[in-house]
């Protein structure tokens, strides 16, 4: 198929393929996936994942690419561990302003001598003594303890700068053990480790311990560590004996593990569920738990207590994926004035194309959806894609892709007001994703 003189308003652009050029390795025409119609309006994410896997299933037999997609760690059960570091940012300025630990540090916005309308970032544990804590207005905190020359408190507006470059220096650390790694925020990693322990839960245990003399040497920080077969698990673990804490929670251990837990502990469940399930007379994990799925969900909607019981039989999320949080790479341009030159608009879009695809090999991963994002005067925006069975990062495969997609739905004679491209479908061999973790912040 040879594309129309006519796509770009009678001008064929200088870098426009046929698909019979496309390279050896890109699958034959009628194997790839239409996704959208030449007239799909603002499609929506769900809509492209969920007819990208319909088509998926009827036009892919390759089964290594099967074998590429299904999760390694889906079945069985696995060691996860949970990572965060103490009073954070707190932390690294009393490290790089050689200040004194066991007095009490906030970091967040100006304080203004009480009359600062910010919040607190964070505070150091001595600072903790006073009340105060993360989010709270900052006056607040003032009036807990004031700065100089009213009281002991040292107040620091913080750098963004040095927390990225401590997050990054611990992020290798914990990396090196893990088969599966993921940074959650700044301060917090899963890492899932049950093949480098073979399954031990003592050898879980101790490299935690050695993963926290690490980065307490080559850092400086101190780190809480929570361990046990679930996401969620670790994630509560890690708070339990911080700061410089590791508590473990093995699979037989869950149950007592939320007996007389608060319900607030549960990461997910906020202050106005609290409420509602203590107007129940709920306010302990196991309290609700004892109800079963069927009263609780009655009373606090099936989802959830679908949910709860799940967690308490350590049935939730062991995923641990860099690409959890990170579903695609895009980016976008908009033009500070609409665009009737579609010649130079593709010109943008291949640039874009081309960064995208040095950002998705410089972070090791590889994708199979390419789409176009056109956004016409007036706001009206359409997102035109194409799936190829197999992951790739080749930027030539989605470049020519890129300019198709353009050349064959971008609708004559409008102006155009945004182009973008994004790159979907991601894939990562778990080998590479230590490159990941380096790209982000
Ligand atoms: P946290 O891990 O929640 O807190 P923390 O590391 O300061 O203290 P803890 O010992 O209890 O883990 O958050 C990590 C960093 O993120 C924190 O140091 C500052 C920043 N942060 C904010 O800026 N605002 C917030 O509301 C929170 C919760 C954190
Ligand atoms: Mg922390
Ligand atoms: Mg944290």
């Amino acid at each position: 198929m040879h594309l129309q003189s006519s796509t770009l308003n009678g001008r064929i652009p200088s870098r426009l393929f046929a698909l019979e050029e496309l390279p050896m390795e890109f699958p034959a025409a009628e194997r790839l996936v239409y996704l959208t119609p030449s007239v799909e309006v603002s499609v929506s994410e769900e809509y492209i994942n969920f007819k990208h896997l319909r088509h998926y299933s009827h036009t892919m037999t390759d089964e290594s690419v099967d074998a590429i997609r299904t999760p390694p760690h889906s079945t069985g059960e696995r060691i996860i561990i949970h990572c965060d570091l103490d009073a954070f940012f707190a932390a690294v300025e009393v490290l790089h302003h050689d200040l004194d630990p066991e007095k009490p540090l906030i970091i967040g916005s100006d304080p203004q001598a009480g009359r600062g309308r910010g919040i607190v970032s964070t505070c150091n544990y001595a600072a903790r003594k006073f009340g105060i804590h993360s989010a709270m207005p900052i006056s607040e905190a003032w009036r807990r303890c004031p700065g100089h020359p009213f009281g002991p408190g040292h107040y620091i507006r913080g750098s963004r700068g040095l927390y990225s470059r401590a997050s990054r220096k611990v992020m290798e650390i914990l990396l090196e053990p893990a088969e599966f790694f993921e940074k959650a925020s700044i301060d917090e990693a899963y890492l899932d480790v049950t093949d480098h322990v073979a399954g031990d839960w003592d050898a879980a245990y101790a490299l935690c311990r050695s993963l926290q003399t690490t980065i307490e040497e080559e850092v400086g920080l101190t780190a809480s560590f929570g361990i046990a077969p679930t996401r969620i698990l670790a994630k509560m673990s890690s708070e339990v004996n911080k700061p410089k804490g590791i508590f473990r929670i093995l699979p037989d251990e869950i149950v007592d593990f939320f007996h007389h837990r608060s319900l607030r502990d549960v990461p997910g469940i906020g202050p106005k569920r609290a409420t509602q399930l203590a107007e129940w007379g709920l306010t302990t994990v196991d309290e609700a738990y004892e109800l079963g799925e069927l009263a609780l969900g009655r009373m606090a909607g099936e989802r959830f207590a679908s949910w709860l019981i799940r967690v308490v039989d350590g049935a939730t999320s062991t995923e641990v994926s860099p690409l959890r949080s990170r579903k695609s790479i895009g980016k976008e341009r908009t033009f500070s004035q609409d665009q009737t030159d579609h010649e130079a608009v593709l010109d943008v879009l291949r640039s874009l194309t081309q960064r995208v695809l040095k950002r998705s090999k410089d972070m090791g991963v590889s994708g199979r959806l390419a789409e176009v994002k056109i956004r016409y005067t007036g706001f009206e925006t359409h997102t035109h894609g194409r799936s190829i069975p197999v992951a790739m990062d080749e930027p030539d495969v989605f470049l020519r892709l890129a300019e198709h997609l353009f050349a064959t739905n971008v609708q004559h004679n409008r102006s155009l007001r945004l182009i973008g491209f994004r790159l979907g479908q991601l894939d990562m061999p778990p080998t590479r994703q230590a490159v990941l973790l380096l790209e982000e912040e």
